[in-house]
């Protein structure tokens, strides 16, 4: 089922003379409207008419985050305030949150890319959508909600927290759809078996699963646990928020990018180079159609590749391999470039421990340090040592294996890793600022 067959099937040639047509027009209004791109395309000597094809794309200037941290509040929005009808920010490591402003007709058209989302994902009209992305500032709970409503879907709006009530509403009120973080959907599952309650009792089919990395692993565990197909499902609130980009439950493999909407390049993240199609660095994007604050180049910091081949599903959209992770999320330890995702793949094929675990790296003397602290499960946490040693080494040489790195593991007791209702925190870092 496609829910815009006309968008979402565009040839290719249209498709990029629409995108080329829309650049053009963003390209202009944020030059006229906005005084810092004024500003950084006079300095990179580029005016607005030099955009003749999408390849002309490469000689505009990034944005960064910063920039937008520079600009706070309001600095990068491109209309006046009273035709800001939502604002939401996501919280930064770093003080002050990143502030970004919808027009109604933004908001109208995130519904329209979260419907299309929903229907890509397997979900229709009639189903029960069960939302518990947070509400608020974070534009998980909202995005999924507008999206499900104009879907035409029944939505709850559970929003984040008090597992019991979420399971007791999800049981009762015959919840299809969950839409929540993979780690969260992994805390419902072992919450559901703790209630001495069978999943079999549930109508859920498709959890719609994103807001942080997770691996393919990951994704066979959760389907296998809640008894669902689950669907990965990005976004970032700089750029919109959920549905920037979605899995199609056709090939689950790969993200379709909403290209009418998002122009995505891949760069080489410390060149800023463009990488050929199929090569794996960081996703920069380029919004087509926002009116509130419309970002031109926006670098993501998330890691992925494109996938060029046409998909079975029959949607033209060029689709986004699953995020390896941010580049600023890579550990370099001892000089090896570390990805969580990556330790998680190890970790999650290993019989006899939970995927609940956290890396805490640390400097003693001049040498990183990685210990792994993973959770085991009861039953292994009532065997002899001798189990538990094995258990550890086993890890540890794996992880050798695959990073090189020598870490230090920690097997904890079951439930010792605490829990998220949203986005997991998988790394402390206690290293001094360098
Ligand atoms: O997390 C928006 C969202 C809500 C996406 C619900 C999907 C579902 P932010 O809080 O601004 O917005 O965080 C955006 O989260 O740059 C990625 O690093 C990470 N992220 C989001 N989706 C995925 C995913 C929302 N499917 C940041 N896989 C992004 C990996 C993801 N990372």
């Amino acid at each position: 089922m496609i829910w815009n067959d006309e968008f979402e099937t565009l040839p290719r040639e249209a498709l990029e003379s629409l995108q080329l047509k829309r650049l053009r027009n963003v390209v202009d209004r944020v030059y006229n409207t906005v005084p810092f791109y004024r500003r950084s395309f006079d300095e990179h000597g580029v005016k607005p008419d030099r955009i003749h094809s999408l390849d002309d794309l490469r000689r505009l200037p990034f944005t960064l985050k910063q920039d937008m941290r520079d600009s706070y509040p309001y600095g990068l929005f491109s209309v006046p305030l009273d035709q800001i009808v939502r604002i939401h920010a996501s919280s930064g490591t770093t003080g002050k949150p990143t502030v970004v402003g919808y027009t109604r007709r933004d908001i109208d058209n995130w519904a329209e890319l979260m419907a299309r989302s929903f229907v890509a994902a397997g979900a229709h009209r009639g189903d029960v959508i069960h939302n518990a992305y947070g509400y608020g500032l974070f534009t998980g709970g909202l995005g999924a909600h507008y999206g499900a409503e104009k879907l035409g879907a029944s939505v709850i709006p559970m929003s984040g927290g008090n597992t019991k009530k979420q399971i007791l509403i999800m049981h009762d009120f015959g919840s299809t759809v969950i839409t929540c973080t993979p780690s969260y959907s992994l805390y419902l599952a072992e919450a559901i078996r703790e209630e001495g309650l069978d999943i079999r009792d549930f109508k859920l089919r498709i959890g719609i699963l994103g807001a942080e990395p997770w691996s393919e692993s990951m994704r066979d565990e959760i389907e296998a646990k809640l008894n669902i197909k689950a669907i990965d499902i990005y976004g970032l609130s700089e750029i919109m928020g959920p549905g920037v980009a979605i899995e199609c439950v056709d090939a689950q493999h790969g993200l379709h990018i909403w290209e009418d909407h998002f122009l995505a390049e891949i760069i080489d993240p410390d060149s800023g180079e463009i990488l050929p199609p199929g090569e794996r660095g960081e996703l920069v994007i380029t919004t087509l159609t926002k009116e509130g604050i419309p970002l031109i180049r926006y670098r993501t910091r998330d890691i992925t590749r494109l996938i060029p081949e046409p998909c079975i599903c029959g949607r033209t959209h060029n689709r986004l391999a699953r995020m390896s992770g941010r580049s600023d999320d890579m550990l370099i330890i001892r000089g090896v470039n570390v990805f969580p995702s990556q330790i998680e793949s190890v970790l999650i094929n290993i019989k006899g421990i939970e995927p609940h675990y956290q890396l805490i790296v640390d400097r003693e003397g001049s040498l990183d340090t990685l210990e792994v602290q993973v959770e085991v499960n009861e039953r292994t946490f009532s065997d002899e040592v001798k189990v538990l040693q094995t258990l550890t080494f086993r890890i540890q040489k794996e992880i050798k294996d695959l990073l090189g790195i020598t870490c230090k593991v920690k097997l904890v007791e079951p439930k010792t890793i605490t829990r998220s209702e949203g986005k997991a925190k998988r790394v402390i870092d206690r290293r001094p600022p360098a």
